[in-house]
């Protein structure tokens, strides 16, 4: 239908299609969408828009992670908010199994690369891979048919699920870097084409690590925030070099809302800084299993650190 619209109306017409896949969100206050489950936010700010993309909770009972596909939502405003079509699934990975855990987006050269935490479907345990595709909203492909990081290349600690949750910078230099993990934090550079490493699996220690790191840079300062214990409030530490040394700062943010995990992502947009994060108090059948993407301010002191993050059920107000 859509390839006959095509031909009898031109372009146009494609682009109506592709208006008609997307819904329009007003949000209300946290949770700020409220008609599916919402998990492990990551954001990417391009152009005039904030690009959200979050994890997907379907457990019918809530009471273990079932996760299939990642979600795309745009905002300018950061309240008014366009679901776009799920752009990736598990199933576009074919060496892998299932779970689409956390995962985060780049831009480099006009591409953009999704990180994500799937499970692999040969190599016992969890892995990283990553998509690819020409504009945020997708759709994105499997970048190198292979998972970038699989369970067998991390030998710290002996669980299969340490190789999860993405985050990736570009630095001033041009270099590149993904960090990773659960219960022990990984880091390591990637080549320019994003998508092969560059160099040596190295860890990066920092206090009662549980997973969750989100790297990010403002002025002078790296952060690196992630979330710790468990149930798990988020931390943070800073540095002057991505390589390290860390200074561990303290806690970001409490634990959330009838969620033992709080998952964040870190963005400044129009001339704030906003945190994203996830808890469980959707109403109704809200809860670790079936969690719900929140956004709040994140305020810095004048020395660079991080105020404690205050969650608000009312949210945050438009910005222009
Ligand atoms: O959503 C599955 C896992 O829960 C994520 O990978 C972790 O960060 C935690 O939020």
């Amino acid at each position: 239908m859509k390839k006959i619209l095509s031909v009898l109306f031109g372009f146009s017409v494609a682009v109506v299609v592709v208006q008609a896949q997307e819904k329009i969100i007003i949000s209300k206050g946290n949770p700020i969408i409220t008609d599916k489950f919402t998990a492990d936010p990551a954001a990417y700010v391009y152009g005039d828009s904030v690009y959200l993309y979050t994890g997907h909770d379907v457990s019918p009972k809530g009471d273990r992670y079932e996760m299939h596909d990642w979600l795309c939502y745009s905002s300018a405003d950061m309240v008014n908010w366009k679901e776009h079509k799920s752009p990736l699934n598990t199933k576009n990975f074919t060496w892998a199994k299932d779970d689409a855990w956390a995962s985060q987006v780049i831009e480099r050269d006009g591409k953009f690369y999704w990180y994500v935490a799937i499970s692999h479907g040969t190599i016992h345990g969890k892995s990283i891979g990553v998509a690819v595709a020409d504009n945020p909203r997708g759709p994105f492909k499997d970048a190198i048919g292979k998972a970038l990081i699989t369970n067998d290349m991390t030998t710290e600690v002996k669980i299969s699920w340490d190789d999860i949750d993405p985050t990736v910078i570009i630095d001033d230099d041009g270099q590149a870097y993904l960090f990773w993990g659960n219960q022990k934090c990984y880091y390591a550079k990637l080549k320019k084409n994003m998508i092969e490493l560059d160099g040596p699996i190295q860890k990066v220690d920092l206090p009662e690590f549980t997973e969750a790191p989100w790297i990010h840079k403002r002025k002078n300062w790296y952060y690196l925030s992630y979330a710790s214990g468990f149930p798990e409030k988020i931390v943070y530490a800073m540095s002057k070099n991505v390589n390290g040394p860390w200074e561990y700062k303290g806690i970001l943010n409490e634990i959330a809302g009838n969620s033992n995990t709080n998952h964040q992502a870190i963005i400044d947009f129009k001339g704030k800084s906003y945190f994203i994060y996830h808890n469980g108090a959707i109403n109704t059948h809200g809860g670790s299993f079936h969690r719900s993407v929140c956004i709040d301010y994140l305020n810095y002191n004048s020395d660079g650190t991080i105020k404690r993050i205050v969650m608000t059920t009312e949210g945050v107000k438009k910005v222009k």
